[in-house]
């Protein structure tokens, strides 16, 4: 397995739209291994293949407090959302900023796993949120553009300036 280097916003690479995955392969598994390591060992509890820069629609995500729970999703599709909550939300993309976003309460995602195969989850909480956060990572959208212009201004000032001190 292998640790793979994260893109930090605001890195363009970030806004590229991932294409679906035609067939799941040992490549395909290979690289979810990869990624669940890397999330573990950020740690996170999700990340999408964007933020590793493969361009393919994929996510991992564990919100289990024992870490043990590794969900897969393969060319996910949110066939249907209800309600709306605001909770506080980060980025393995975005470090040390946390932000509140608004988003749907309840989700039904489809997807399939690493064996190809097709299944469908409702999700809430957690769950819920961080897939739609993911999600959002295929698309090329990163947490910050649900916020202000100005908010995110201001988050892109402040990281290019940590990164400028800490070279
Ligand atoms: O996509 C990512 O960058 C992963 C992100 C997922 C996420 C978290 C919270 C709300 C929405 C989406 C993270 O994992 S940020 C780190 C984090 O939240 C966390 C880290 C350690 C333990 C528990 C949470
Ligand atoms: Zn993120």
């Amino acid at each position: 397995m292998a640790l793979l280097p994260i893109l930090q916003y605001p890195d363009p690479r970030l806004h590229k739209v991932a294409k679906p995955v035609a067939t799941v392969t040992e490549q395909t598994r290979k690289l979810i291994r990869d990624m669940a390591e890397t999330m573990y060992a950020a740690p996170g509890v999700g990340l999408a293949a964007t933020q590793v820069d493969v361009h393919e629609r994929i996510v991992v995500i564990d919100v289990s407090d024992t870490h043990d729970k590794l969900q897969v999703f393969i060319n996910p599709t949110l066939t249907s959302s209800s309600g709306a909550e605001e909770s506080e939300e980060g980025c393995l993309s975005v470090p040390g900023i946390y932000e509140n976003v608004t988003r749907a309460e309840r989700v039904m995602v489809s997807a399939l796993d690493e064996q190809g195969k097709a299944f469908t989850l409702e999700a809430d909480g957690l769950l819920a949120i961080c897939i739609q956060h993911e999600m959002d990572h295929l698309q090329g959208k990163v947490f910050v553009e649900h916020l202000s212009h100005l908010k995110q201004t201001r988050i892109r000032a402040k990281l290019i300036k940590q990164r400028r001190e800490t070279l």
